[in-house]
């Protein structure tokens, strides 16, 4: 109750817009997530083959519990791509969802690109980065080599797709400087800026893709390979889309599709644990705390500046 206005205020119209009110709840049968995919799988086939997976084949019969979400799965692989796979569901009455990410193989360090948006009628939730294979706070190098280069891309959309506000700490660490992470109020613009954004960050991944000459020290790939690992460890386990997924398929086929589809590689890549890599999840009885968070949200605001220098403390 001591918040100062200007935080309340935004608090207030934050609850508005969750809620569904009417008022800013906008008609979702003209929008799609369809066209990203086209466009990034048609940008692919310009600089390379794309292989179809048999996960493909395997999910792409799966069908939503209630009868009208409309599910669409695409996975393929390439010379230097080990899995690029795309999953969208639409149902026009509530929700459009997309989460498409893109893995190199583990020769290539080469960041992770990943694009999900969780559209309803009134409000967007969009996570869109190449992801770093390492944490940018720790690994300056890394964050030199690939991100210097690519800053004025998060310039360029920091104004119609702000900050999305406070979120899972632990999350921070798997974001680049550059990351477009967003939560706005939906709108025919917003998904318009969306799809420029999508396309200039897919465009700038398949030239880092071309660029990426492969790891000859073995001991290197291994350390892609376990970042890799971790990843799809984090994201299969705490991936806040899960509980939708549980809803609409129900949890046996959830899990299947979390884990040998969006994120698979999870039981292949290597044999670590979620425990082994994020022991601070642990129980006293041995099993996963199920919160998201062990730190709690954080970040405000922007954690990096234009340079790309992080300028928050560790947690805020
Ligand atoms: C919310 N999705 C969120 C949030 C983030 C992400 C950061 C805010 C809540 C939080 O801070 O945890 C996305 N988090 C990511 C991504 C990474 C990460 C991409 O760590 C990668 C490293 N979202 C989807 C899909 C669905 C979805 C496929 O991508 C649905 C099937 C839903 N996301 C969804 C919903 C919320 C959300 C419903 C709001 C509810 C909540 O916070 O749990």
């Amino acid at each position: 109750l001591s918040l100062p206005s200007s935080k309340r205020e935004r608090r207030e119209s934050e609850k508005l817009s969750i809620c569904s009110n009417s008022r800013y709840a906008m008609d979702l049968s003209t929008l799609s997530y369809q066209k990203f995919v086209q466009f990034a799988l048609e940008q692919t086939k310009l600089r390379t083959t794309l292989t179809p997976l048999p996960s493909q084949e395997k999910f792409k019969s799966l069908k939503a519990n209630d009868n009208k979400s409309v599910l669409n799965v695409v996975s393929f692989c390439a010379p230097k791509i080990r899995l690029l796979r795309s999953l969208t569901i639409e149902d026009s009455q509530s929700m459009l969802v997309l989460d498409f990410a893109a893995f190199s193989k583990p020769e290539y360090d080469a960041p992770i690109f990943c694009a999900n948006a969780f559209t309803t009628p009134s409000r967007s939730i969009v996570v869109l980065d190449l992801n770093p294979l390492y944490d940018v706070t720790i690994h300056p190098d890394y964050k030199e080599k690939y991100y210097k280069k690519l800053m004025p891309l998060s310039e360029k959309y920091s104004e119609l797709l702000p900050w999305g506000g406070k979120l899972t700490s632990e999350s921070l660490k798997f974001f680049s400087p550059i990351v477009i992470w967003t939560t706005v109020a939906s709108s025919q613009l917003v998904h318009d800026v969306l799809f420029s954004a999508f396309m200039d960050y897919f465009k700038a991944w398949l030239e880092l893709i071309d660029e990426a000459t492969d790891e000859k020290d073995e001991s290197l790939v291994l350390l892609n390979r376990e970042a890799q690992h971790r990843y799809l460890t984090w994201r299969a386990e705490k991936d806040p889309g899960y509980s939708i997924l549980k809803k609409l398929f129900g949890e046996t086929l959830a899990k299947d599709l979390v884990r040998q589809f969006l994120f698979d590689g999870v039981d292949s890549l290597g044999s670590k644990t979620f425990l082994d890599y994020f022991p601070e999840y642990r129980l006293e009885n041995g099993t996963v705390n199920k919160k998201r968070s062990m730190v709690g949200k954080s970040y405000d605001t922007r954690p990096w500046n234009s340079a790309g220098e992080f300028i928050a403390d560790q947690y805020e």
